[in-house]
């Protein structure tokens, strides 16, 4: 067992406090660059209680300056409309060529649907499609075409709660579903969900993704992160999955707040100087960051791997 990520010694790096209207918690939150700067798609929760994506940016990672509106709402246009009557929640952004893509979840009466959108300069935001049927949330893209296909990875909130892989040629239509990895028996930190947390990192060793797994506790459900690694070339090949998490609620900021016990990420950025920097929501109220090496990361995933059918 080993100790891979250092929180932020300032954290949080934003809280209700630092959103320019009323706003009750900030969490879960995309992260990217764009040109020379930082940027987090947040995910703000209203004092209605339904979500919005807001928009924060920074020139160094840790300080950011959220905009002073959100950038985008509950749709007034279907189907969207029907869809997010309950708010737009865990944005993940992903740049392919010279767009970004934000995936979310729709939430309604109806359950979560996961809505795409895109942006080419984080001024308008566009929807494209709602491209699943209920109950799927965490979807994340990766980077690039996979054999002429876009491909995503998923994890529906049903059995048996563990993550899909999907393509499409044109972003709307998905289909050839592989299921990848499912919550295991052995390991309590991850027996009940697993899922992708950041979109998929391109690294030498195969696609990294920084991923969420809850056990049920008898105080509810807690979120930790972990870590996996998938082929390059043939994402559906798990090459391995660390059999221990990379970060537990510990500090006041991820075990106390609107649901405690949580800690859960929607959005990495790699750097140049081989680190990670993991942005990451705390007890579902704040925004937090954590770095960590990737090349230690992708050594979790490879030694001491457990099975990812069971
Ligand atoms: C998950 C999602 C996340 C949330 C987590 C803990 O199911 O709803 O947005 O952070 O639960 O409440």
């Amino acid at each position: 067992m080993k100790k891979v990520c250092t929180r932020y010694d300032k954290n949080p790096i934003l809280t209700r406090d630092d959103i320019p209207y009323p706003a009750e918690c900030v969490y879960n939150s995309g992260a990217i660059k764009y040109e020379d700067k930082y940027i987090l798609i947040l995910r703000i929760l209203l004092l209605n209680g339904c979500s919005v994506l807001g928009l924060a940016e920074s020139k160094d990672g840790y300080n950011f300056k959220v905009r002073p509106e959100p950038i985008m709402t509950q749709s007034d246009k279907e189907p969207f409309k029907t869809f997010e009557n309950k708010g737009l929640e865990d944005p993940r952004v992903t740049k392919i060529d010279d767009d970004y893509y934000i995936f979310y979840s729709c939430y309604s009466t109806f359950g979560f649907r996961s809505g795409l959108a895109r942006t080419g300069d984080f001024k308008g935001f566009e929807r494209i499609a709602i491209t699943t049927s209920s109950d799927y949330r965490n979807t994340v893209l990766f980077p690039e075409k996979i054999k002429g296909l876009y491909a995503r990875l998923e994890r529906p909130n049903v059995y048996p709660w563990g993550s899909w892989l999907s393509f499409s040629p044109d972003l709307i239509y998905w289909g050839n579903h592989q299921l990848l990895w499912v919550p295991y028996g052995k390991n309590i930190w991850e027996d009940h969900k697993v899922g992708p947390g950041a979109p998929p990192i391109k690294t030498d060793k195969g696609w990294l993704l920084i991923t969420h797994a809850t056990t049920a506790t008898m105080d509810g459900q807690t979120y930790r992160l972990g870590c996996a690694l998938l082929d390059l070339k043939e994402p559906s090949r798990v090459l391995g999955i660390a059999d221990q998490f990379i970060l537990s609620p510990r500090e006041p900021y991820e075990t106390t707040g609107y649901v405690h016990n949580v800690v859960f990420t929607c959005g990495a950025i790699p750097e140049d100087d081989g680190t990670v920097k993991i942005y990451y929501g705390g007890a579902d109220t704040c925004m937090n960051v954590a770095v960590a090496r990737i090349d230690e990361l992708i050594e979790l995933c490879l030694e001491n791997k457990r099975p990812p059918l069971g």
